[in-house]
């Protein structure tokens, strides 16, 4: 039977039960966190329980674990379910209280949930690149939060599933954001370019892991803000994300970049990321 985190206890995941009125359920009001795990190794997880007590603090939620604590749960039910390449989704909420929009007026305590799921490493769409459809950003201004309020993201999502479409590539104006589940990049005459990690979007764990990659090995990034037209035009772009990695974006809308095909920079940066994965 599959096991489970339920406030800092691994049980059986039928055993779980959480209020009607818990705040996560009722106003999103949570954040959450996913972890990559390659052949039962948690991949980046200093950096993933980082940005979770970030977030925690950024919503003035605060988690009642150590990091290391935390930390050593998670890998206990990762062997325990024994989960080889895949990921743990964690969330935690302001917990349960009666209904009303401003903070619960006594202390309670957070909900919190993870568990584990296989999923592979999307090889063959990473091999072959995907589509990316340009969708307006209608999201609120705090996209550094890894909130639980994701209605922008999944309605941009589902825009870009109808059109057959990987992923939606979202944009205020004319400047691109990010993608609803991933960051974008574009490539230009060698040079790397990502926006700058502001309050407009989410400072992914896989973008700051290749900017250090980018470091490391000799490759030129700038961050900087980037339009549509930089995009349509740009010698390659990929998105990145725990899932996704480096995910080539070969079409945009009805546009190809370049000849259609996954460039260079992207390639090598896949097999830098590769690379990365092995070390751990
Ligand atoms: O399984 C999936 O589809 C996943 S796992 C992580 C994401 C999707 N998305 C993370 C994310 C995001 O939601 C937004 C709005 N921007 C950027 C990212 C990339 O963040 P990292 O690299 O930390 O996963």
């Amino acid at each position: 039977m599959e096991k489970i985190v339920f406030n800092g206890e691994i049980i059986e995941r039928s055993k779980v039960k959480v209020d009607i009125e818990d705040r996560g359920y009722q106003f999103g009001d949570g954040i959450y966190e996913v972890i990559r795990v390659y052949n039962g190794q948690l991949f980046t997880k200093k950096e993933h329980i980082n940005r979770l007590y970030e977030s925690a603090e950024k919503i003035s939620l605060s988690i009642p674990y150590d990091k290391n604590e935390f930390l050593q749960t998670l890998e206990e039910l990762v062997a325990i379910n024994e989960l080889g390449t895949g990921i743990i989704y964690l969330q935690l909420t302001r917990g349960t209280f009666q209904r009303q929009h401003g903070f619960p007026s006594s202390e309670i305590t957070p909900t919190y949930v993870a568990y584990t799921r296989e999923m592979p490493i999307p090889q063959s769409l990473m091999d072959e690149g995907v589509k990316g459809l340009l969708v307006e950003d209608i999201r609120w201004l705090r996209c550094d939060i890894k909130s639980l309020n994701l209605l922008g993201n999944i309605m941009a999502k589902q825009k870009a599933a109808e059109a057959g479409c990987y992923e939606a590539i979202q944009h205020r104006g004319k400047e691109i954001t990010e993608g609803s589940s991933s960051n974008v990049f574009i490539v230009k005459d060698q040079c790397l370019i990502t926006r700058p990690a502001t309050n407009l979007i989410l400072n992914g764990i896989t973008r700051q892991v290749i900017l250090r990659l980018c470091e490391n090995n000799g490759i030129s990034y700038r961050e900087e803000v980037f339009t549509i037209n930089d995009l349509l035009e740009a010698d390659e772009v990929f998105i990145s994300s725990t899932t996704s990695e480096v995910m080539p974006i070969v079409q945009v809308n009805d546009h190809a970049i370049q000849s259609g095909i996954p460039g260079p920079v992207t390639r090598k940066l896949q097999q830098l990321f590769k690379q990365e994965i092995e070390k751990k």
